[in-house]
C-alpha cells in the first residue's frame, strides 16, 4: 500500500470511530429513522397550533431521548416547592425558563393541554398522570402526594410558543426510609378496578413500532371508550435505567372517521435502545380515567413484533419468558 493510500484509510478509520462515538449520542437517528412522527412526545401535536409542533425538530432535540435533562434549548424546568411530605398534600410549584431566564407564559396546546406533568418513582412502581393549573406570571401548581418517601422523577411534556415540543425531567425526593422494588418482569396484561388491557407488539431498539392495547371488562371488549385529552388512549413508556420518556403518538384520534373507541388503541413508539421499558396507559371509560401498567423488553429480535393490519394477531408475545405476573 503507498503512503497516500495508508493516509486514506487512516482519515477513513477516524471517520469511522468518530461515526461510531457520535451514534452513540444519536442512536434514535443512526440505526433507521422512524417514520416521519405526527408528534414528537406521548402528546404529540394533533389538537395542538398548527404551527411549530409537528415540524421539523433541531437535530439535538431528536437524537436524545426526552425526559433525561433539567434543560435543553435554553428551557429549564424549574422546580419552586422543594419539600415535599411523604403522604401529605402539598401544593406542588414549578415554573419553566425560557432562553431569556424568565418564565415562560406562552404554551402551545397539545392534547387539550398547555402542559402534561408526569411522576413517576425512580423505581417506576409508581405513576401520575396530573395537568397542573396555571398560577400566573408562568407559575405552574399542582396538588400532588407522594405516596411513600422515596426518589421521584418529575416531566413535563410541553411546546413553547413559538418552539418545539420538549419533554424536561428533574428529580424530586420525598424523606425517609424507602426500600425500591425491583423492575416488574415483562408483563403484556394488567388489571385495574375490573378492567384488563392487553398489549400487543413489541418495543423496537432504533424505530417507531406498532404496540396495540386491548382493553376488556368483565370478558367483554370495551367498545364505548371516552376520548380523553383528545384521543382514546395516552401511552407514557420510561426505560428502566434511566427513565428516558419515549416518543409515543397515537395511531388516529377520535374523530377522524377511522379511529374506533375500543377495544383497541393503537401506539407507535419508538424505544431509544435495548432494555427494559414500563409501559403506562391512560384511558377513559365511564367517566374516570385509570392507569394500566406494563413491561416490555426491547431487543434486536423484536421485529417480528411488528404486526400488520388491525386484526388482533393471537400470542404474538411468545419469546419472552421466564416473567409472568404483573405490576401491583
Ligand atoms: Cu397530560
Amino acid at each position: 500500500m503507498n503512503t497516500p493510500a495508508k493516509l486514506g484509510a487512516y482519515a477513513l478509520g477516524l471517520a469511522v470511530v468518530f461515526g461510531a462515538t457520535f451514534g452513540v449520542g444519536t442512536a434514535v437517528g443512526g440505526v433507521g429513522t422512524p417514520p416521519a412522527p405526527k408528534g414528537h412526545t406521548a402528546h404529540g401535536d394533533s389538537g395542538g397550533v398548527p404551527t411549530a409542533s409537528g415540524q421539523a425538530t433541531p437535530a439535538d432535540t431528536a437524537a436524545i431521548p426526552g425526559g433525561l435533562q433539567v434543560s435543553q434549548n435554553g428551557y429549564t424546568l424549574t422546580p419552586l416547592t422543594t419539600t415535599v411530605e411523604p403522604g401529605k398534600n402539598t401544593d406542588f410549584r414549578f415554573a419553566v425558563t425560557g432562553p431569556d431566564g424568565k418564565p415562560v407564559t406562552g404554551y402551545q396546546v397539545q392534547h387539550e393541554k398547555k402542559l402534561h406533568f408526569i411522576l413517576v418513582s425512580r423505581d417506576l412502581a409508581h405513576f401520575q398522570h396530573l395537568h397542573p393549573a396555571e398560577a400566573g406570571d408562568g407559575v405552574w401548581s399542582v396538588p400532588l402526594t407522594l405516596p411513600a418517601a422515596g426518589a421521584y422523577r418529575m416531566f413535563a411534556d410541553f411546546a413553547p410558543e413559538g418552539g418545539s415540543g420538549m419533554t424536561l425531567g428533574a428529580d424530586l425526593y420525598a424523606a425517609g426510609d424507602y426500600a425500591p422494588k425491583a423492575l416488574p418482569g415483562v408483563s403484556r396484561t394488567a388489571t385495574v378496578d375490573g378492567y384488563t388491557v392487553t398489549l400487543d407488539g413489541d418495543l423496537v431498539p432504533g424505530r417507531a413500532s406498532r404496540i396495540t392495547l386491548k382493553v376488556s371488562k368483565d370478558g367483554k371488549p370495551v367498545t364505548d371508550l371516552q376520548p380523553y385529552l383528545g384521543a382514546y388512549g395516552h401511552l407514557v413508556a420510561l426505560r428502566g435505567g434511566d427513565l428516558a420518556y419515549l416518543h409515543v403518538h397515537p395511531d388516529g384520534e377520535p374523530g377522524d372517521g377511522t379511529t374506533q373507541p375500543g377495544p383497541e388503541i393503537v401506539f407507535y413508539a419508538e424505544a431509544p435502545s435495548r432494555g427494559d421499558y414500563r409501559l403506562f396507559l391512560d384511558f377513559q371509560h365511564d367517566g374516570t380515567v385509570r392507569t394500566a401498567d406494563f413491561t416490555l423488553h426491547a431487543d434486536g429480535a423484536a421485529a417480528a413484533g411488528e404486526h400488520g393490519g388491525h386484526e388482533e394477531s393471537g400470542s404474538g408475545s411468545a419469546g419472552h419468558g421466564g416473567h409472568g405476573g404483573h405490576g401491583h
